[in-house]
């Protein structure tokens, strides 16, 4: 498509300013607001100008309100820069950039102001979220809930280097399955990365395997510059020139400037007639300047690549790039760390027609007429919409989750009654539950659900089984209303695609209430996408499931030690590791509501870390007390008395070993407490906060709910603690209120054996409970213990 070139001018200027701008940012931050040059800015100067102009054609002309961009980590810089240019970004915070509440070296959804869509920084994480939330765009629109707003597309500007992290593969695979469709990833190819000039030939790898998964691939090399030296006589070899140069040496002379250029070119095709008189028309400058107007460089390719897309199929534009191109740097392979000196940029400064101390004003330098800018600005598509993060209304969730009882079940089993009792009704909250799983649908209790709700795709596709009338517990048919989304086997997957079912309220106005269930330990596979989903305030529900030792026979690394901590750590994340059927169902309805509420610190994403051990269920009235210790954390299940001179705090499946201890220590000494654990995570942070609510305003006589659990015990009361789990996960208990501790758990991994065999073998059953509690109480020995059988 034809742009007319006043514009092609203006975006060209604009890009100019871009660039300006995030350098100047960068600088301030180093030389003006520091004055010192030891802090580490580097990386971004040379990775955001490789983006300048790329990010400058989306923002000003190609995106649409509707469209979402993954932002490269060190091009933030940039983000920064045009959010400045559309009045969305102070000039405060550019100033404070890394600074204490300024812009934020990595773009971020939840810490920056300017809106970002997707936060980015652990590279490739942010590539990915784009494929998963155009799934999720797919999903909403399937159900009917789109209504009619446009779909928008998801965008990911990535680095090259950033190519190399094995998610993004993960993922495309993924995307292949279901049907990708409105993504665009640019890939900045600047051949290089922090420590190296990339391989020859990545480009080539990258197009047959996005073609390989049905994407279309646009490779955007020359600039204008290029193409119209090319049609020149003598041209073609000078492209092939260019094209045969390995990547360490253009990136060199691009560094050296254009009489290298000139030198090289002379040296190897300086003979022939037509390309020397090509190359010799042209100054030291001008032939830099050819040289280094490769596609991603120039704003008419770049704006002629986006727009000759004509369809919704997924797209990857391969841009070649100079890192840190215009700069004193550019193409020099230690310029990650590189920064220009006070000289440089006051040199830069002049070139640019800024006026020393009008460095910060928008329209500084321009040949165009502020007014003219300003309209221009005010009229861009992308700047149209004020309103580009949406909300959607809270699902109402009962106060209380129904399922069928029995009298021994195991957490996991009970998962999936209160799945399935869901699942029969017609409630809004049935249907605003999606979920996915990893490839353990059925062994982590999702079965009956799905049979209900069915499997997504966007096309109808029935159980070839059923119609073949073969036998299976499983029906399982996809279509486009069904509401389980089955994946490979790949947890970061699992935790992108929570990432973005959870952030569907603010991208689609349409809230969604997902649920993911995998094994406890491969959290670890997926911690770092986990992390990063918490991080963009994602909302959504892990059920992990088998966890522990108590898999028992399952064994070696099937079982998870550290993920109890990992629950407690994570910010964003609440966790639970209920022992009984009904407290599972209170934390459930607990986590609904959880995930829905808004405003500062409030909320967040639920983890529940279940069993399959099967254990007896109490019969009990659930009163609103008990609830309220359940989702606080913490119940007394046996209250202690005024002497008490032991207590017993467990969590989760080893309540049956705590229960045996208990009985058995009664036996000796009369008075003796037992502590239900559910969320060790809650009583921490609860904890925290009434320690900091105390110190920020004195006199305000606020506790939290484990202090007053244990206010009550006398001074010498011992407290064993036990978790099939890192002792450490309940091992701070004894510092609330200076009680002695011993804490029992597990730190080594990889034995089999039976329940009963794991337990002995880590002493965590009911004798080394019983031992532990006599190591830290005085008064008499406790006389009986568990016969061994
Ligand atoms: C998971 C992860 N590992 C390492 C880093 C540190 N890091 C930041 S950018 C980068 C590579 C940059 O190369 P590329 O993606 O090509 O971007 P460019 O610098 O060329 O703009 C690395 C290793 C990171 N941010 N995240
Ligand atoms: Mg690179």
């Amino acid at each position: 498509m034809a742009t007319e070139p006043a514009r092609l001018e203006l975006l060209s200027a604009l890009a100019r300013k871009v660039l300006w701008l995030s350098s100047w940012t960068i600088h301030h931050a180093n030389h003006i607001r520091e004055n010192t040059d030891g802090l580490k800015v580097g990386g971004h100067q040379a990775s955001s100008a490789s983006l300048a102009t790329i990010m400058s054609a989306l923002y000003f002309s190609v995106l649409r309100p509707q469209d979402r961009v993954a932002v490269k980590p060190h091009a933030s810089p940039v983000f920064h820069a045009i959010q400045y240019l559309f009045g969305r970004q102070t000039r405060d915070k550019l100033e404070n950039f890394r600074g204490f509440k300024g812009a934020q070296s990595y773009p971020s959804r939840t810490k920056d102001t300017d809106d970002v869509d997707f936060s980015t920084g652990s590279v490739g994480l942010g590539v990915a979220q784009t494929l998963f939330a155009s799934l999720v765009q797919d999903y909403v629109k399937a159900h009917g809930w789109m209504k009619d707003r446009p779909e928008g597309r998801m965008i990911a500007l990535v680095g090259d280097a950033e190519m190399d992290e094995g998610n993004i593969f993960e993922a495309l695979l993924e995307g292949w399955k279901h049907g990708l469709r409105n993504t665009w990833w640019v890939v900045d190819y600047n051949r290089q990365s922090l420590d190296a000039v990339v391989r020859e030939g990545l480009w080539e790898k990258f197009e047959t395997m996005f073609r390989n998964f049905g994407w279309d691939v646009a490779i955007v090399k020359y600039g204008r510059l290029m193409r119209a030296a090319f049609a020149e006589p003598g041209g073609e070899a000078l492209k092939r020139w260019i094209d045969d140069c390995p990547n360490a040496m253009y990136s060199a002379l691009c560094f050296q400037g254009g009489a290298a250029f000139r030198k090289h070119l002379r040296d190897e095709i300086g003979d022939q007639g037509a390309v020397s008189q090509l190359i010799e028309r042209r100054s030291d400058d001008e032939l830099l300047e050819l040289m280094s107007n490769l596609g991603g460089h120039d704003m008419a390719s770049m704006i002629e690549a986006f727009e000759s897309i004509d369809h919704d199929r997924p797209v990857c534009f391969i841009a070649y790039t100079i890192k840190g191109v215009g700069l004193p740097f550019q193409g020099h392979k230690d310029n990650h760390a590189g920064l220009m000196t006070v000289t440089q940029m006051e040199k830069w400064r002049a070139a640019q027609n800024i006026r020393p101390g009008h460095e910060w004003e928008k329209f500084e330098g321009f040949s165009q007429d502020p007014e003219a800018l300003e309209a221009f600005l005010a009229s861009v598509p992308f700047n149209r919409d004020n309103q580009r993060r949406l909300s959607a209304p809270v699902i109402d969730v009962p106060e209380r989750l129904s399922f069928k009882p029995g009298p021994q079940m195991s957490t996991q089993q009970g998962f999936g009654l209160v799945l399935n009792e869901i699942a029969r009704g017609d409630t809004e909250l049935a249907s605003r539950i999606v979920t996915a799983s990893p490839d353990v649908t059925v062994s982590t209790n999702l079965g009956a659900w799905v049979n209900r709700r069915g499997l997504f795709a966007r096309a109808e596709k029935a159980d070839l089984f059923r119609s073949e009338k073969i036998p299976s517990t499983f029906n399982w048919d996809f279509s486009p209303k069904g509401q389980h989304i089955e994946l490979g086997i790949a947890e970061m997957n699992l935790f992108i695609l929570m990432s973005a079912l959870g952030l569907s309220h603010a991208i689609n106005g349409e809230r969604l209430l997902p649920i993911a269930t995998l094994y406890d330990p491969f959290i670890e596979r997926g911690l770092d996408a986990l992390n990063y989903a918490c991080y963009q305030d994602a909302r959504f529900m892990v059920a992990a499931t088998p966890s522990g030792i108590t898999l028992a026979p399952e064994g070696g690394a099937h079982q998870s030690i550290a993920t109890p901590l990992i629950g407690m750590a994570q910010d964003g994340l609440a966790s639970f590791e209920p022992a009984f059927v009904d407290e599972l169902a209170v934390i459930m309805a607990f986590g609904f509501q959880h995930m829905q509420r808004e405003g500062a610190g409030e909320g967040g994403s639920v983890y529940l870390r279940l069993s399959t051990r099967t254990i007896d269920q109490p019969q009990r009235m659930m009163t609103p007390d008990l609830q309220k210790g359940i989702t606080d954390g913490a119940y007394w299940l046996r209250r202690p008395g005024e002497n008490c001179e032991a207590v017993i705090a467990y969590t989760g499946a080893v309540a049956p070993e705590a229960i045996e201890a208990i009985g058995l220590i009664g036996e000796s000494r009369r008075d003796v407490g037992l502590l239900a654990i559910t969320s060790a995570d809650r009583l921490h942070s609860g904890w925290t906060a009434a320690r900091k609510l105390r110190r920020d305003r004195r006199g305000v006589p606020h506790l939290s709910h484990i202090e007053k659990l244990l206010a009550p015990l006398p001074r010498d009361c011992g407290i064993v603690t036990v978790i099939d789990g890192h002792p450490a996960t309940l091992g701070w208990l004894g510092s609330v209120r200076g009680h002695k501790v011993e804490a029992l758990g597990v730190e080594h991994f990889g034995q089999t054996g039976t329940i009963d065999d794991l337990y002995r073998h880590h002493g965590m059953d009911a004798n080394a409970i019983i031992d532990a509690a006599e190591a830290i109480t005085a008064g008499a020995p406790v006389r009986h213990r568990k016969m061994a059988v």
